[in-house]
């Protein structure tokens, strides 16, 4: 019997970045425990991270290419299955366009690093304006303001969570989540540290979530309404002479407009619609000003609303007000060993973003940071006309269960005339494909987080090797990126990926040495290429990427890291903890910090007159919002024992009084109806929802036909997003709005299956 080996990788579950000590025997995970010496998680993990050993075995998942034919898959070669996708996708591309093909790009791409590298490449030879992401169902609204209000859409500042004594909380659950936008290992531990300091947390949030019961105060607030509560926030700091941005002064613009938007915004006219007291606000108002360190947090349920933009954006304002952006213990900004488009240039002002270079055929939205908002993907595919979408590659993307109005987008799927997904499963979305590839397993790639360090509460960076060999003949995760990439560029099915990776990685050099303000500015293209042999793939990418970055070597010219610094330390590499960085990480063209930009300011007046309508009570305007759970995420990590065993999750929960009034029996059987559609599902009564909203998690319903996700569909629980709504958006960043649906919840009255077909 060969010999175990222990292997140190970064868990790629959640964006917390966790450090995995694994045990392996040949292909075999023997088993995998937090690695105590990581510089970051110092040994934590989460139940997930276990997962990885059942995920890394399951027979479901798929590990050859496979071809559709009718409803019947077969493996073929991966020849045959590029030469698959030329023979469908290319005459569809020669007859209708180029922009009859849409692609969609899912969440664990976040994670990695082949993806992240290779995306732009592939993006270019697609030559595509329907491209679309999980980002408009989740974040987008933080990269608008980042760009707007910053300069890139990557300047999202982040608590500092190691020096914070107050922390303001809304529409996140990061006890659950682990975190969001705020890279963090062990957030109970963090926020547990911060309490023990003196510190304070407050959340806002329509449910009192393990995080609210963890916090010091918790208020319930009408979902969809953080805007208007922030805008108090904001009102009460000026009406009280309260602002003091202290050394942030000189770097701001447009502080006088943001106060004449407040006007209208007092905490009792707030108050009637929001569901949180005056005299609540104006005392969290008080309290944030007077910490000598506090920062404001909002995630998901602050961006997947209808004032997405209009809240993430208050938010840094308060911290701007307050004299907290930039300082230790308030938002700061980290600066991350590569990739990050603040820390490369000429410090201290930039170009700035521009939107809307195109717009969505049917709706019309505007493109933003080059994508089209995953709302309009279904319209855009079962609307006629001239640019209608008739392909789809999806890559790690199950839009079917997590876009809005998923019956309408299942419809429209079946229509595509080609489809390709790379994924490791045959599930809702990928049953419609007609060549599904699978990438590498997850702990059989390299690792290197290079989106998730620009978010991270500390400055660190971690590499990790493959931690188990690949299968003879399998191909990475970045080969596949290029091959895709070679047939719509018209290079065949067999082009050489290694000749377009050099392509790609001389054109990334080429750049880089034309930049001013750049760390290798002026230097010789060829000699730096050289300098970095014998790597390919993404090592080439990254080492190139962390030489020339904040941190970097210079190739030489000065002391500093490289990729072989990471591989010498296993465990990661500690930069220290966030550093002040304005006015060096702004990148907008005045060089300010754009307080009131004006596409923010235009959206306000929504805001102001959405009054009336949010009045409006009783049933048929009950609100729905999502919740996760701590063994789940998104739609996918159903298909795991370890994760699914137990009580089942995917329930209605309502408040006791909604219940009582709506005749409903904990454990029974509900129906759930919006606008889109409807569902039945059991109830649960709990009183930790707030009265007049209800609870359903997201990514279950894996009830559909000519899937192969056997322990999924024993749990298959139900689809919310049958209940979204694909019209509604955040018009400034077309994100989703999936939390604060109406609907109208009734009481089942024959008892039948809660599975909905
Ligand atoms: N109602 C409601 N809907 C939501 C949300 C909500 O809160 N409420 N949350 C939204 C959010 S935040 C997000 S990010 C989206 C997620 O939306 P998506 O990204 O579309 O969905 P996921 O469930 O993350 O699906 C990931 C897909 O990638 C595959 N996969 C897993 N690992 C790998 C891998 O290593 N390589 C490849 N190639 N494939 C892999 C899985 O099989 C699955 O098909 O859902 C959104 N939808
Ligand atoms: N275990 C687990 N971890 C995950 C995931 C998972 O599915 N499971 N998904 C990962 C992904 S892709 C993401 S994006 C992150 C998300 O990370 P978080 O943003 O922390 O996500 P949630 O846990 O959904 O917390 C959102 C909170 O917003 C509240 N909320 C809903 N509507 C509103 C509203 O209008 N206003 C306010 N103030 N609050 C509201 C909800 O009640 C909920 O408590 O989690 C990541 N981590
Ligand atoms: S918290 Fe996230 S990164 Fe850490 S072990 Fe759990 S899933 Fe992995
Ligand atoms: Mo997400």
């Amino acid at each position: 019997m060969t010999a175990t080996k222990i292997s140190y990788a970064t868990c790629p579950l959640c964006e917390a970045t966790c450090g995995l000590e694994i045990e392996t025997r040949d292909r075999e995970i023997i088993s995998i425990r937090g690695d105590a010496q990581d510089v970051f998680s110092h040994g934590y993990l989460c139940p997930k991270a276990y997962s990885l050993k059942e995920l890394h075995a399951d027979p479901d998942c798929i590990r050859e290419p496979m071809v559709r034919r009718d409803d019947q898959w077969i493996s073929v070669s991966w020849d045959d299955a590029f030469a698959e996708i030329e023979r469908g996708l290319m005459p569809i591309l020669q007859e209708h366009g180029r922009d009859a093909l849409a692609v969609y790009v899912g969440n664990p791409n976040a994670h990695n690093i082949a993806s992240l590298l290779y995306l732009p490449a592939f993006l270019q030879s697609a030559k595509t304006h329907n491209f679309f992401s999980a980002s408009t169902v989740d974040q987008m609204p933080k990269h608008v303001t980042a760009g707007l209000m910053f300069g890139t859409l990557f300047s999202i500042p982040v608590p500092d969570l190691e020096r914070t004594e107050y922390l303001l909380l809304l529409g996140a659950n990061p006890l659950v989540s682990n975190g969001s936008l705020m890279t963090a290992p062990d957030m109970r531990g963090r926020l547990r540290r911060l309490r023990q300091r003196g510190g304070k947390v407050v959340v806002i949030d329509p449910y009192r979530t393990r995080t609210a019961q963890e916090a010091d105060e918790h208020y319930f607030i009408r979902p969809g309404h953080d805007a208007h509560f922030l805008f108090a926030l904001v009102h009460t700091l000026f009406d009280e002479g309260l602002v003091a941005p202290g050394t942030l002064t000189e770097h701001i613009a447009g502080l006088e407009q943001v106060r004449i938007l407040a006007e209208p915004f007092t905490p009792e006219w707030v108050a009637t619609t929001c569901g949180i007291a005056a005299s609540t606000i104006r005392g969290i108002a008080r309290e944030l000003a007077a910490a000598p360190r506090a920062a404001v947090y909002g995630r998901i349920g602050t961006c997947t609303q209808a004032f997405g933009t209009l809240s993430s954006w208050l938010v840094d304002v308060l911290n701007v007000l307050t004299g907290n952006l930039d300082h230790e213990g308030g938002a700061m900004f980290p600066k991350a060993a590569a990739g990050s488009r603040n820390a490369t240039g000429t410090p201290g002002h930039g170009r700035g973003v521009r939107f809307g270079r195109w717009k969505s055929r049917v709706r019309g939205l505007p493109e933003i940071y080059g994508e089209l908002p995953a709302s309009c993907l279904a319209e855009e595919i079962d609307t006629p006309g001239q640019g209608q979408v008739k392909a789809l590659i999806t890559l790690a993307g199950n839009p079917a269960l997590s876009a809005p109005n998923s019956d309408r987008l299942q419809r429209a799927l079946s229509t595509l005339k080609f489809m390709v997904s790379i994924d490791i499963y045959l599930n809702e979305t990928t049953r419609y494909a007609n060549v599904i590839l699978p990438p590498p397993p997850a702990l059989a790639h390299s690792h290197y987080d290079l989106a998730l360090y620009q978010l991270a509460v500390h400055n660190v960076a971690h590499y990790s090797p493959p931690v188990i060999e690949r299968e003879p003949g399998a191909l990475d995760e970045w080969e596949l990126f290029l091959r895709l990439a070679g047939i719509l560029a018209g290079q065949g099915y067999n082009a050489n990926p290694h000749a377009v990776d050099d392509f790609v990685v001389t054109t990334l050099i080429q750049r880089e040495v034309t930049t001013a303000g750049s760390i290798i500015e002026n230097r010789d293209a060829g000699e730096l290429l050289e300098a970095l042999k014998p790597r390919r793939g993404p090592e080439r990418m990254l080492d190139f990427l962390l030489r020339s970055g904040p941190y970097g070597d210079a190739f030489g010219r000065q002391d500093g890291i490289s990729l072989a610094t990471l591989e010498a330390h296993p465990h990661g590499v500690d930069l220290g903890p966030l550093q002040p960085r304005i006015p060096e990480v702004l990148r907008t063209p005045s060089g300010k910090i754009e307080l009131a930009p004006q596409p923010i300011v235009e959206d306000v007046e929504r805001l102001r007159t959405s009054f009336e309508q949010s009045l409006a009570r009783g049933n048929g305007h009950m609100l729905l919002i999502g919740r996760r759970d701590l063994r789940s995420n998104n739609s996918w990590m159903h298909n795991l024992h370890v994760l699914t065993k137990g009580k089942e999750r995917c329930t209605l929960h309502i408040h006791p009084d909604d219940a009582a009034q709506l005749g409903l029996v904990d454990g029974n059987m509900a129906s759930v109806a919006s606008r889109t559609g409807s569902l039945e599902i059991p109830i649960e009564i709990t009183d930790a929802v707030m009265p007049g909203v209800v609870s359903i998690p997201h990514g279950w319903g894996h009830t559909l036909s000519r899937t192969k996700t056997r322990i999924a569909s024993e749990h298959a629980g139900v689809n919310t997003n049958i209940l979204t709504d694909e019209v509604e958006v955040d018009p400034l960043s077309g994100n989703a709005v999936l939390n604060g649906i109406p609907v109208a919840v009734e009481k089942v009255l024959t008892e039948s299956s809660h599975h909905a077909s």
